[in-house]
Formats: structure tokens, C-alpha cells, sequence
């Protein structure tokens, strides 16, 4: 399998690339932030308890992301791959993550580091706030997701480093030149 760990802080086009990501490699996608967004749409248990961490900016606890994210690998085991939007976020997760795909004798292809300075992640976001309606983009929250980031998932890039399966890219720029290079990444892995 081609598993791909698209990485990088609140804003910094996870999501847009994955959408290119999916159609260039046809991975499946599993996207931790969607899939609380749907729990949270559906009023399921899940999704009340993710709410409350997601509108204050913080991260929801990795016991529960971890569960959710269990039962969505073993759905997906045979496919061509995967690429994990927005998960890990923590060390705990990025473990887990090796721990559950070793169970299915695979791994962690690649990882990809997307890089974008603040201002110009808290420029996006504002502006996707305008239109999305999302309660975290509002810029109290989004100070304080970068925060949470600096703090609790930046440490996860030397975790894959060590791995030598780390490639930082610069996420600045048009999306096609952002994509080009994250293809020559994932080709050069293939
Ligand atoms: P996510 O949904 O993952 O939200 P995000 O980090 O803000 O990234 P997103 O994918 O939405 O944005 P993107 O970088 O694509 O998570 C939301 C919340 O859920 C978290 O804060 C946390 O509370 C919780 N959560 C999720 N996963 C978790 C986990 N594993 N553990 C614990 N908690 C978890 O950027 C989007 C914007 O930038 C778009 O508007 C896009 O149009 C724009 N953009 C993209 N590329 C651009 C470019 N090149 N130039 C200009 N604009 C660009």
C-alpha cells in the first residue's frame, strides 16, 4: 500500500492537496478533521465531546481519535492506500498509527511537511471563516490552534524524521506548483 501522512499546521492546504493527492494516486482519505465534522453534524456522542475541544482550539483527546481512526483502517486494508489528512497530530498518535498499520503489515510511505509561515495561515483561515461557517475560524481560535500546533504537533515531524521518511515543502505559492512537488515526493517512494 502507498500511505501517504499529509502534515502541517491549521491552514496550510492539508485538505486542498489531498483532493489532488486522492485523484493523481487514487488513495482512499481519511480526514480526522471530517470525520469529527460528521460526528458533530450527526449529534452523535463522539461528536459532542469533539465539539467541545474543536471550538476552543484544542485537540481532541488521542484516545478518541485513535478509536475512530482504528476501525477506518481495518475498513480500508487491500485498497491502493491511504492518506491521512490532519492525523497524526500528537507523538501518541503518529505511534499508534505505525502500531495499527504494522498490524496489516504496512506502513507510513511517506510524510509531507507543508510549510507556511503565520501570517499568512491566519490570512487563509480568516478568509475560509468568511464563507465556511466553520466555529474554529474565527481568529481567537485560530491563534490558538497555531499555538496548540507549535506545541503538541510539531514534535511529530522528527518523530518521522528519524524515520527518514520526513520531506518538508514549501506550501506557499499557487496550488499546481505546491501539488508538483509533493508528486515528485510521493513518486520518488512509489
Ligand atoms: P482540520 O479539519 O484538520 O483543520 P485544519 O488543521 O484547520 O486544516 P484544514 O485541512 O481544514 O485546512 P487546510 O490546511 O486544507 O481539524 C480541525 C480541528 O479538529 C482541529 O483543530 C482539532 O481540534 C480537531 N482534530 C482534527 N484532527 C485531529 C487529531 N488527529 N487529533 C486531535 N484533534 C484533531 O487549509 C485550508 C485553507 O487554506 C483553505 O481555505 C484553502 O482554500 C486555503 N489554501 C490552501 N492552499 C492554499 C494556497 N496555496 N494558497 C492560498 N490559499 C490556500
Amino acid at each position: 500500500m502507498l500511505n501517504v501522512v499529509i502534515f502541517g499546521p491549521p491552514g496550510s492546504g492539508k485538505g486542498t492537496q489531498s483532493e489532488n493527492i486522492i485523484e493523481k494516486y487514487n488513495l482512499a482519505h481519511i480526514s480526522t478533521g471530517d470525520l469529527l465534522r460528521a460526528e458533530i453534524s450527526g449529534h452523535t456522542q463522539l461528536g459532542t465531546i469533539a465539539k467541545s475541544f474543536i471550538d476552543k482550539g484544542e485537540l481532541v483527546p488521542d484516545e478518541t481519535i485513535i478509536g475512530m481512526i482504528d476501525n477506518k483502517i481495518e475498513s480500508l486494508v487491500g485498497t491502493k492506500g491511504v492518506i491521512f489528512d490532519g492525523f497524526p497530530r500528537t507523538v501518541e498518535q503518529a505511534e499508534a498509527l505505525n502500531e495499527l498499520l504494522s498490524e496489516y503489515k504496512t506502513k507510513v510511505s511517506v510524510m509531507i511537511n507543508l510549510e507556511v509561515p503565520k501570517d499568512e495561515l491566519v490570512e487563509r483561515l480568516l478568509k475560509r471563516g468568511e464563507i465556511s461557517g466553520r466555529s474554529d475560524d474565527n481568529l481567537e481560535t485560530i491563534e490558538k490552534r497555531i499555538n496548540v500546533y507549535e506545541s503538541q504537533t510539531k514534535p511529530v515531524i522528527d518523530y518521522y524524521k528519524k524515520k527518514r521518511i520526513m520531506k518538508s515543502i514549501k506550501g506557499v505559492g499557487s496550488i499546481d506548483e505546491i501539488f508538483s512537488a509533493i508528486a515528485e515526493a510521493i513518486d520518488a517512494v512509489k
